[in-house]
């Protein structure tokens, strides 16, 4: 991932120089198409999330905020869930692409869909958040997926979970743990 973030640098890089090369026209195309290229593998590898590294290295978003972030814990090794309220500011659509915490070794963006009287689980690979709305993720709904959680982890901790965007920025937000039959915040 550290490459794809390199990617996602070098794609602004041409974007700024565009306009100096305006009049080479083949070569601003050329930038283009290879932007658009670096785009695609980009987005593509945000499926598998960053290094603790690289994600601790990625810029905080200035448009997206995370906020009233919680954990419904199940005992382990059933998996947690983690819900909270996505927020774009931004005029620009955001895409959620994945979120890691220190405390979990795995940690999914899920979709709870219901067809048919029946309930499933779907992994999702990125989540749209329309400039200036607000997503909810809650029970039933998207939630985060946490699994092989690092330590115990009790009711009444805090964890730190970070939210990839798209974008190759992030959000932060300290999610609160409580019991599994909590329904909502
Ligand atoms: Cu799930």
């Amino acid at each position: 991932m550290k490459h794809a973030f390199a990617v996602g640098l070098a794609l602004f890089g041409a974007v700024a120089a565009g306009p100096s090369f305006a009049h080479a026209h083949g070569d601003h195309q050329g930038h283009a198409q290879g932007g658009h290229a670096a785009h695609a593998h980009a987005g593509h590898g945000a499926q598998a999330m960053p290094s603790p590294d690289a994600m601790a290295a990625m810029p905080v978003s200035a448009s997206v905020a995370v906020s009233a972030c919680w954990i419904r814990l199940l005992p382990s090794p059933a998996p947690s869930a983690g819900y909270f309220i996505a927020a774009n500011k931004g005029s620009e659509t955001a895409t959620l692409a994945g979120a890691a915490s220190a405390s979990y070794g795995h940690v999914m963006l899920h979709q709870t869909t219901h067809t048919d009287g029946m309930s499933r689980m779907s992994h999702v690979q990125g989540v749209e958040i329309p400039a200036g709305q607000k997503l909810e993720f809650k029970p039933g709904g998207y939630h985060i997926m946490l699994e092989k959680p690092s330590g115990e982890i009790k009711v009444g901790d805090t964890v730190p979970m970070q939210f990839l965007l798209a974008s190759g920025e992030k959000a932060e937000a300290d999610c609160e743990v409580k019991p599994a039959n909590t329904l909502a915040k």
